[in-house]
């Protein structure tokens, strides 16, 4: 199937067959609406041009119920198309809760991948087969996009804003992957390659990376960060810095001076640290210092997984929203 046709790309998830599902029978809708209407035209207008000799008589002035089927008909299948697409991107958009977070930073011109186990990678990304995987990613300079074809995948990657995605590999191959947003001179060698691979070989891999020196989660680099950058000067249980606790933060809900009160998702992780006085938690002073210049975006990322590992579980991934 997949080498048969060249605009076809190989499909390495389940998910990439429901999208080509998807993609083929809506040509095949459009085709179906918008050929008939060319073949009348073309018939109509060869058989009644002027020069011909034929009966004009009792030529039709309307037909109620042609002109409403002609309405409700395609309205029904573009409906139809409408709810089936969201129902695919829906699912798209919310990663089970058991994923493998592996965080991407794209910088010109390279994408740099942090495994939460602690494996570190550039351009070349290793995901085991058959477990779903969760990319967030952010960029250290220009919009990019990540985009690997066999997964029927792409998401923009932007500067100071997580953007997820989240995909289960289920045939071991290589398979490439892109930047596919204009991002400066070498933007058309901005790639690398997916390395999709049996669970046992990427526990190994995953084992020889830590033999290469690597032997730390990325949750324990950021606890080790949270100490060497200060943090725990005030978060940490004997400060006498009046700071809120860190413990269980993720997740939840956070109160806000002003009275506001969001969800600590990753983004408020990270906004907290590299943009302290855009959410001000209530009952604090505004006295944190600001990231946004010392931190590099693979420190904040080690840093979110910290606060992650001590937080209270994923937003969104929870049973109760996902019951339905
Ligand atoms: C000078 C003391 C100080 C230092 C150093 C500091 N913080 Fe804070 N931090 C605060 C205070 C005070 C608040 C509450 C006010 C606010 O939200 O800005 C806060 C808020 C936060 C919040 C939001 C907490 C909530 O309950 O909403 C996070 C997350 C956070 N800090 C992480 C960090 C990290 C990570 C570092 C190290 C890179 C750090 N902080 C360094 C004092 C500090
Ligand atoms: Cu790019």
């Amino acid at each position: 199937m997949s080498h048969r046709f060249f605009l076809w790309p190989e499909q390495a998830s389940h998910h990439a067959g429901q999208v080509d599902l998807l993609i083929g029978a809506f040509g095949v809708m459009v085709w179906l609406l918008t050929l008939p209407v060319f073949v009348l035209m073309a018939f109509f207008a060869i058989r009644y041009r002027t020069s011909r000799d034929v009966n004009r008589e009792h030529a039709s002035s309307g037909n109620v119920w042609l002109e409403v089927s002609w309405s409700v008909i395609p309205f029904l299948l573009t409906l139809g198309f409408f709810v089936w697409a969201t129902a695919l991107y829906f699912n798209l958009r919310r990663p089970p809760a058991d994923a493998t977070t592996i965080n991407v930073v794209a910088k010109q011109w390279m994408w740099k991948y942090q495994h939460g186990e602690g494996a570190r990678e550039i351009n070349d990304l290793h995901v085991p087969m058959g477990r779903p995987v969760k990319l967030v990613m952010i960029s250290q300079d220009v919009i990019h996009s990540l985009y690997v074809p066999a997964l029927r995948i792409k998401q923009d990657v932007l500067p100071g804003r997580y953007t997820t995605m989240w995909f289960t590999a289920d045939k071991p191959g290589i398979y490439p992957l892109r930047c596919a947003e204009f991002c400066g001179t070498d933007h058309s060698v901005m790639g690398g390659r997916l390395i999709v691979m049996r669970q046992q070989d990427y526990a190994d891999w995953m084992a020889r990376n830590r033999d290469a020196g690597e032997d730390e989660t990325l949750a324990a680099s950021g606890a080790r960060l949270f100490r060497s950058a200060g943090c725990s000067g005030c978060h940490g249980a004997a400060s006498a810095v009046h700071a809120p606790p860190l413990e269980g933060l993720f997740g939840g809900p956070v109160g806000l001076s002003g009275g506001r009160t969001l969800i600590a998702d990753e983004q408020y992780l990270h906004d907290s640290i590299m943009l302290p006085n855009k959410d001000v938690a209530a009952g604090y002073r505004p006295i944190m210092p600001t990231y946004g210049n010392v931190l590099k975006p693979e420190e904040v990322n080690a840093l979110v997984a910290y606060l992650k590992d001590i937080g209270g579980g994923e937003p969104g991934t929870r049973q109760e929203d996902r019951d339905e």
